[in-house]
């Protein structure tokens, strides 16, 4: 038997964490800092309002929308400690997007922020199957806050099995398809015994923060699980910029810090200007973290990124390296309870230094909520990550692209990344993008869209050719010809998902010139 909410509420306060800061945010107005002890009271009064108010049982399923707060994250903790499965949502979200998670995890209520209740209303409207909302940030009657005064602060967490489902994960959808990833109460606590410990290296002193939501496993994981396992502190903060990241690192003296790979390449020019002498480690994941990025984060701040490959499927990161195991250009190795592999075209290992698709297993693994693409995901006990990987003799893996974003053009196989690699060094450059398109005498072209440092420099037609034939020249000097883009689009931003993945099949869609 197992609950995880336990695991992150209880029995870390009865290790001698009960005064400890377990989270810090802040209002408008106001910082706040709750301590283990205050987490565990919170928790256990929403716990009851679920039981008593929602008359939700154990196996129901919530959804949770809610920006990276406290009480986002004390109702997550208390659907979990009630036997419910908790469905978080980005908070971008909208109607219609809600509509179809509504539908199918057959979601029949909410956990919702005041501030965001309204196009959850909207999405109710499409998908009567969600029968209520209670919102809380909110001090009005009927909302948790108020419902919470009047119950107790201790709450015995329903007796739930380690393999009953706690968490349902909408993929954000790279694709354009979210599919539903469930998790299992031993899963939640398994992601916090194999990254946080052996790469890591987490300690009870830490400080974390950072932007993925969480409602992004990414986030969860690193903002609020990793931290609460050990009796570390989470500081929760919304909206957060380059520069409010950087200014909120040295105001709450922290000393990890998770974001993804473009948002760092968005401080470093920032970075002179704040102090960051508490920050230690600072994790990389979501998309593909490139070798100057990694060596530039270096040069400005003295720290060693610590890259890493996750999947909303595998819960957390699965394969990653830090300090001195740390390469550029590689991600890393397996992290220690998962093994990995790349696989041929048969589903055979493929040699070393051959790029293949990317397989995993370990202790967290693929189980989607009703979707065919099971069967394309898991084989033979190995998930199929669609990512394309070659490991080197040492064990180090190193990104290719996704496997539907291998280029063949004209026989030669090109990896997108590859040349965005390239392009991104280019000093007009700010974000890349390399997709192939179709091409009647090459079978696909390579296309780069690319959004500039400073857009006025295409504002004429001659001025932005002359930019297209020097981006070429540039990648044709600096990797092997063939891998040119033909076409170069400009443009003001690139289409992303809540999670900052480039949407490539939606930069597929346009055509060549
Ligand atoms: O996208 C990733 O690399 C990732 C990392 C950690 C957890 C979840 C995900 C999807």
């Amino acid at each position: 038997r197992l609950n995880c909410a336990n695991a992150f509420l209880e029995d870390i306060a009865a290790q001698g964490f009960a005064d400890k800061i377990a989270i810090r945010s802040a209002s408008a107005h106001a910082s706040l800092k709750w301590t283990y002890a205050e987490l565990c009271a919170k928790v256990n009064q929403i716990a009851h309002v679920i039981v008593d108010e929602m008359r939700l049982a154990p196996g129901n399923r919530v959804l949770l929308r809610g920006a990276n707060n406290p009480m986002m994250a004390a109702c997550i903790l208390a659907v979990w400690k009630v036997g419910c499965v908790a469905v978080p949502t980005m908070p971008l979200l909208r109607a219609k997007e809600l509509s179809v998670i509504i539908d199918k995890a057959q979601i029949s209520a909410a956990l919702c922020s005041a501030a965001l209740h309204e196009e959850l209303e909207v999405a109710q409207k499409l998908s009567p199957v969600l029968q209520q909302i209670k919102c809380f940030n909110s001090e009005e009657v009927g909302s948790v806050e108020q419902l919470m005064q009047s119950k107790p602060t201790s709450f015995a967490a329903v007796d739930t099995h380690a393999e009953d489902v706690c968490l349902i994960s909408f993929t954000s959808g790279t694709t354009g398809m979210p599919k539903g990833t469930m998790h299992f109460h031993r899963d939640v606590l398994a992601i916090c015994d194999c990254f946080p410990r052996s790469i890591l290296q987490s300690q009870t002193s830490d400080i974390f923060i950072g932007t993925p939501p969480l409602a992004f496993t990414f986030g969860l994981g690193g903002l609020l699980l990793f931290p609460l396992r050990i009796g570390a502190t989470a500081v929760l903060l919304e909206k957060l910029t380059p520069e409010t990241l950087l200014k909120s690192i040295d105001e709450y003296q922290a000393t990890v810090c998770f974001t993804a790979p473009t948002f760092y390449r968005q401080m470093l020019p920032m970075v002179p200007n704040f102090s960051l002498k508490s920050l230690q480690k600072t994790v990389s994941a979501g998309e593909t973290l490139p070798a100057a990025t990694r060596e530039a984060w270096q040069a400005a701040t003295g720290l060693i990124m610590i890259d890493g490959i996750g999947a909303t499927e595998m819960l957390h990161i699965f394969i990653s390296a830090a300090g001195e195991h740390a390469r550029s250009g590689a991600t890393g190795k397996a992290v220690p309870g998962y093994q990995a592999c790349v696989l041929d075209e048969q589903g055979n290992p493929a040699p070393v230094g051959v790029t293949g698709r990317l397989a995993v297993k370990g202790p967290t693994g693929c189980r989607y909520l009703a979707d065919d693409r099971q069967k394309n995901y898991v084989l033979n006990g190995w998930n199929l990550t669609g990512d394309a990987y070659e490991m080197d003799a040492e064990g180090y893996f190193h990104y290719r692209a996704r496997t539907d974003d291998m280029i063949i053009t004209a026989g030669y196989n090109v990896a997108g990344p590859e040349v965005e690699e390239i392009i991104l060094k280019h000093p007009a450059v700010a974000e890349c993008a390399v997709v192939g398109l179709p091409d009647e005498e090459r079978g696909q072209i390579v296309k780069a869209f690319v959004v500039l440092r400073d857009a006025s420099k295409v504002s004429d037609p001659l001025a932005s050719e002359a930019l297209v034939s020097e981006i070429q020249q540039f990648v044709k000097a600096n990797v092997a010809p063939y891998k040119y883009p033909r076409c170069i689009e400009f443009k003001d931003a690139l289409p992303r998902t809540e999670t900052g993945k480039v949407q490539r099949f939606k930069l597929k869609t346009t055509t060549a010139k």
